[in-house]
């Protein structure tokens, strides 16, 4: 690594800094480059390739979100427009990085080596779904809001003590940094400095609380600065930006200078789970102005006009993907199923309320399979 690059990375998070007010942005919301001199080295083919894996994502979440309609899985929540968040993380993450997730990143989990079946198998009530076996340091899904983030610490803790290279990947919800378990997490990360880089998606909303009832201080980033570590404002949904970003906080955490908090603003375009109706607190009107923003539509813009991407070959491969996507949700339903397993496995001793549920959802099965 040469000094100069890592001077020039560094700077970013300098110039960048939680305090500078500024919020990273390389294109514009049609895909023009507007900052040509913090425009990340890639490849032609990785450029592609990304746009690849963002539709592969959305092409997937889409069709999570309609088996979920269709009632067969359980529950889901929609990734739609915060897929550039995940692939860059991918792009910069190494195989044996850990990966501690909350639970809207999909594009990420894809990118460690999680497979679509892995997951349809979580959200279809499986237990095997949170092994990922073909995901190496991975956790599984998080759902009790940033509960991930001192296992992130930990983590990072670990590798530094051990004398390792590999650093940690996480991930949590603009509502969860005003749990007592983000400020334990990155007060701990801080001091140890632990080779942390914490990825805030900052999509605008816990469920239906806005990001302007979630917290007085001017920018999720700005919190970083009372831990001691770099904070950074990213467009999350500018997926040149946030590659940039995470370079800079991984090289900086690799180097044994400790975490790095990034905050990726982007927007939930979709519902919080297949539960809610986003249309009965936000407007249509801010639904559209996120729309054009959309980090998709941003990087094609970049590939059409480098001449990278030729839009006739896009419903082939959307075609292709929903083909291989659907026959690993196959593979879900053929898996052996066992409907108590959403019941046993959190408590060592099942509550009687709990026991009663179970007893009711085996009749409702019963009754449903009697009327086939
Ligand atoms: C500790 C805890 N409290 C409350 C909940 C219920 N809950 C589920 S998701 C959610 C909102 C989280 O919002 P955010 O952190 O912004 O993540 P997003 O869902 O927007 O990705 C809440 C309050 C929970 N899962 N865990
Ligand atoms: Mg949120």
């Amino acid at each position: 690594m040469s000094s100069s690059k890592t001077k020039s990375k560094t700077a970013l998070l300098e110039e960048y800094g939680a305090l500078s007010g500024k919020m990273l942005q390389i294109l514009d919301y049609e895909g023009r480059v507007i900052l040509a001199e913090r425009l990340p080295k890639l490849s032609p083919e990785e450029m592609v390739t990304a746009y690849q894996n963002m539709l592969y994502a959305r092409t997937a979440d889409q069709m999570a979100v309609s088996y979920q309609r269709q009632g067969r899985m359980y529950t889901y929540p929609p990734n739609l427009g915060q897929e550039a968040i995940g692939v860059a993380v991918g792009s910069v993450m190494r195989e044996d990085d850990w990966l501690v997730p909350a639970y809207r990143e999909l594009s990420a989990w894809l990118a460690k080596g999680a497979s679509m079946k892995d997951i349809f198998l979580y959200f279809g009530g499986h237990e095997d779904g949170s092994v990922l076996a073909g995901a190496k340091n991975m956790l599984p899904s998080a759902v009790p809001i940033a509960s991930q983030l001192p296992h992130a610490a930990g983590i990072g803790y670990a590798m530094k003590y051990q004398g390792k290279k590999d650093i940690v990947f996480t991930f949590v919800g603009d509502g969860g940094t005003s749990q007592g378990d983000f400020h334990e997490a990155l007060n701990f990360a801080g001091v140890w400095r632990a080779p942390v880089v914490f990825i805030i998606q900052n999509n605008q909303y816990a469920i239906s609380h806005p990001r302007a009832h979630q917290t007085a201080a001017k920018s999720l980033a700005v919190k970083a600065e009372g831990y001691g570590i770099p904070g950074i404002q990213v467009d999350g949904n500018d997926y040149l930006a946030m590659v940039a970003a995470v370079k800079a906080a991984a090289e900086h955490a690799r180097a044994g200078q400790g975490p790095v908090l990034i905050e990726a603003v982007t927007y939930r375009r979709g519902a919080h789970t297949t539960s809610d109706d986003p249309g009965r607190y936000r407007t249509e009107a801010e639904e559209q102005k996120w729309a054009e923003r959309d980090p998709l539509k941003r990087l094609k813009g970049y590939l059409l006009a480098q001449q990278l991407w030729d839009e006739t070959n896009e419903e082939p491969l959307i075609s292709q993907y929903k083909k291989e996507i659907d026959q690993q949700f196959t593979e879900m339903e053929n898996h052996p199923y066992d409907f108590k397993d959403i019941f046993i496995h959190h408590y060592t001793e099942i509550p009687d309320d709990l026991k009663q549920q179970m007893v009711a959802y085996e009749k409702f099965l019963n009754w449903k399979e009697s009327q086939q």
